[in-house]
C-alpha cells in the first residue's frame, strides 16, 4: 500500500516523500527581494527526513504588475533572481526539492503597489470586493483595468521569462498560480470574467490564457517541471462561483494534460475554510491528467494517509501546518502532536511567528 512516506517521481522532479509545503505568503520580503531570515525559514522545512518532499515557495510576482501585496517577493529582476539563490541553495543542501509559485494578482492589488500608481490589470473592469495588504495596512482592492486582446501575449511573456528565472535562481521547476481568484483565475470564471472576445465567454475562451502560459512555460522549461495550482470553487478574493464548474475545470485539464505536466495541485473547497463550500467532483478532474496529483485543503494526518493509501491522491500539501511545524513531515511519521499557529503573526514582521516555531527535539527538550 502507498504511504505519505514513499518516494515519488514528479516528472523531472524526484522527491523523497509526499508531504508538501503548500505555497504561504509571509510578507518578509523586503523591497521584493528573498532574504537569509526567509532561506533559515524553507531550510527548517526542506529536509525530507523532518520535513517536506518538496516546498512550494511563497506566490512570486512574474513582474510588477503582479504584485498586489506589501513585500512578497518578485522573480522578474537580476537581482531578485541572485536572492532566490539562497533559498534554493539551503533547500537543496537539506537534500530537499523547491518549486517557484508563479503569481500575477490581476485586481487583487491596490494602485499604491504598481508601478506609476496605475490601475491593476484584470480581465474586467470591475473592482473586487475584497481587501489587501500595502503599506498603509489593509485597504480596499484598486479599480481595475481590462487588459486589451493585443496585451495578453505580452502577460504570457512575463510567465515565460519568470519561468526562465526560475531556473536560473536554482528552482527544480515552477507551480503556476492558476487559483484563488487571481488573475488566470479572473479569465477562467464567468462570475469575473466579462470579456467580448477570444478570451471571454464560451469555456475554451475563459481557459485560453491559462493553456497559453502553461504551453509556453512547459516550452520554456519542460512540462516535467511545471506544475499549476487550480481551486475550481473557492470563492476567496471575491472569486464567486462560476456557473459550472464542473464543465469549465475539466475542460482546462483535458487541455493542459497533454503538456506532460509534473503535478496538478487542487485545492478542495474554500481555501483555507471549508471543504464543502460547492459541490465538486474532483475525481472526474483528476480522470483527465495522468501526472502527478496533489491535493490540498484541511488536510489532517490520518486524512492524508488514507488519500494517498487509496491512490485517491498521490501528494498531500499542507500550508497552515507548516507553518507551526517546521518538523510536520517528522510528527506526521510519529503521530507526534502539532504546535499551534499564532495568526497574528502571519504575514509581514521578522522571526517571530516565521522561524521561532519549535521542533520537536526543542519542545521535549
Ligand atoms: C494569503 C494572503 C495573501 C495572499 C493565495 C497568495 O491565497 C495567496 C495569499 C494568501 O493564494
Amino acid at each position: 500500500m502507498r504511504s505519505l512516506f514513499d518516494p515519488l517521481q514528479i516528472g523531472d522532479i524526484a522527491v523523497a516523500n509526499r508531504i508538501v509545503m503548500a505555497p504561504l505568503t509571509r510578507n518578509r520580503a523586503i523591497g521584493q527581494l528573498p532574504n537569509a531570515l526567509m532561506a533559515t525559514y524553507y531550510r527548517q522545512r526542506a529536509n525530507p527526513a523532518t520535513g517536506a518532499g518538496l516546498v512550494i515557495s511563497e506566490a512570486t510576482q512574474i513582474s510588477p504588475q503582479g504584485q498586489g501585496y506589501l513585500d512578497t517577493p518578485g522573480i522578474h529582476s537580476p537581482e531578485q533572481v541572485a536572492a532566490w539563490r539562497q533559498v534554493t541553495d539551503a533547500v537543496h543542501a537539506e537534500g530537499g526539492r523547491i518549486v517557484v509559485q508563479l503569481w500575477h494578482v490581476g485586481r487583487i492589488s491596490h494602485v499604491s503597489l504598481q508601478p506609476g500608481g496605475a490601475a491593476p490589470l484584470s480581465s474586467t473592469n470591475k473592482v473586487a470586493n475584497s481587501k489587501t495588504f500595502a503599506a498603509e495596512g489593509f485597504v480596499p482592492c484598486s479599480q481595475p483595468r481590462a487588459l486589451r486582446t493585443d496585451e495578453l501575449p505580452g502577460i504570457v511573456e512575463q510567465y515565460r521569462l519568470a519561468a526562465r528565472n526560475a531556473i536560473a535562481a536554482g528552482f527544480d521547476g515552477v507551480e503556476v498560480h492558476a487559483a484563488n481568484g487571481y488573475l488566470i483565475d479572473q479569465f477562467l470564471r464567468d462570475s469575473i470574467n466579462d470579456r467580448a472576445d477570444a478570451y471571454g465567454g464560451s469555456i475554451p475562451n475563459r481557459a485560453r490564457l491559462l493553456v497559453e502560459v502553461m504551453t509556453a512555460v512547459a516550452r520554456e522549461i519542460g512540462g516535467g517541471r511545471t506544475g499549476v495550482r487550480l481551486s475550481p470553487v473557492t470563492p476567496v478574493n471575491d472569486a464567486g462561483q462560476d456557473s459550472d464548474a464542473q464543465a469549465l475545470f475539466e475542460h482546462a485539464v483535458q487541455q493542459i494534460a497533454p503538456l506532460g505536466l509534473a503535478f496538478i495541485h487542487v485545492i478542495e473547497g474554500q481555501t483555507g475554510g471549508p471543504r464543502d463550500v460547492a459541490p465538486f467532483d474532483y475525481a472526474a478532474l483528476r480522470r483527465h491528467f495522468p501526472g502527478a496529483w496533489m491535493v490540498n485543503n484541511g488536510y489532517g494526518r490520518a486524512m492524508a494517509q488514507d488519500s494517498v493509501a487509496a491512490g485517491a491522491a498521490d501528494l498531500v500539501a499542507f500550508g497552515r501546518p507548516f507553518i507551526s511545524n517546521p518538523d510536520l513531515g517528522r510528527r506526521l511519521r510519529e503521530d507526534a502532536p502539532w504546535n499551534a499557529l499564532n495568526p497574528a503573526l502571519l504575514y509581514g514582521g521578522g522571526a517571530a511567528g516565521y522561524t521561532d516555531y519549535p521542533t520537536l527535539d526543542v519542545a521535549t527538550a
